[in-house]
């Protein structure tokens, strides 16, 4: 299958990740301000202890892509390709165990898929150039998977670039804005993260801090 890649590169930068479960406060005003503070894209994971499920979950996606339009950022379901398909996100993201990227790629010919693809073996193993862009990590240990995999370092990052000097990637797992620099140097084009926005005492400043440590290293 031939596929030209949708140019996400720039909306990697500060790429927010949430769900209800990862946050302590009313998650659509973290949402929201993070959506205000500059986040460039987001993907909705409702997944894990306390996560909703069903028409919960249906709704709550419904508004979080509603505010993501006012806000002009991508949308995108982590994993479950009947809502993404449902609600015409923007895109979708998979795992390794997740659905196939031939068969994601069938259902949103015109759409992101991220993947996800934490070392050189998965890398190998997977149809890359179906993705629009990967998440490699994680990078730093992390509070918000439970069942991730050992933290690699930047060197993970910088294993998966040197076997790829063109596909986008976005480093996953631990990331805040005090190393958020690290892994842009090691050859990622922008950061994923969870916690350091959606658990912030601050989300507005988190958002900016991640932003500021992110450009500082893209725009040398
Ligand atoms: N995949 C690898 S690490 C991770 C996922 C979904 C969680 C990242 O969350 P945080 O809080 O930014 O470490
Ligand atoms: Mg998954």
């Amino acid at each position: 299958m031939e596929y030209k890649r949708i140019p996400v590169r720039p909306a990697l930068a500060v790429y927010f990740i949430c769900g209800t479960q990862d946050c302590p406060h009313d998650p659509l005003d973290t949402i929201e301000t993070a959506l205000r503070s500059g986040v460039t894209m987001f993907q909705l994971r409702e997944k894990g202890q306390g996560s909703l499920t069903g028409d919960a979950k249906r709704i709550f996606a419904k508004k979080v892509q509603q505010l993501c339009k006012t806000y002009d950022v991508p949308f995108l379901v982590n994993d479950d390709i009947d809502l993404a398909l449902e609600l015409d996100a923007d895109g979708i993201h998979i795992g390794q165990d997740d659905m196939d990227i031939v068969e994601a790629r069938r259902l949103f010919p015109d759409k992101i898929i991220g993947l996800s693809v934490g070392n050189e073996e998965e890398y190998r193993q997977s149809n890359v150039a179906l993705a629009d862009y990967i998440g490699t990590g994680p990078v730093y240990p992390t509070i918000s998977k439970d069942d991730a995999s050992p933290a690699t370092g930047t060197a993970g990052i910088t294993c998966v670039r040197q076997l790829d000097a063109t596909i986008p990637i976005v480093g996953i797992g631990g990331i805040t804005a005090g190393n958020a620099a690290d892994v842009i140097r090691a050859g990622a084009d922008g950061v994923s993260v969870i916690s350091a926005i959606s658990r912030a005492d601050n989300v507005s400043c988190a958002v900016k801090a991640l932003r500021e440590a992110v450009y500082g290293v893209l725009e040398k």
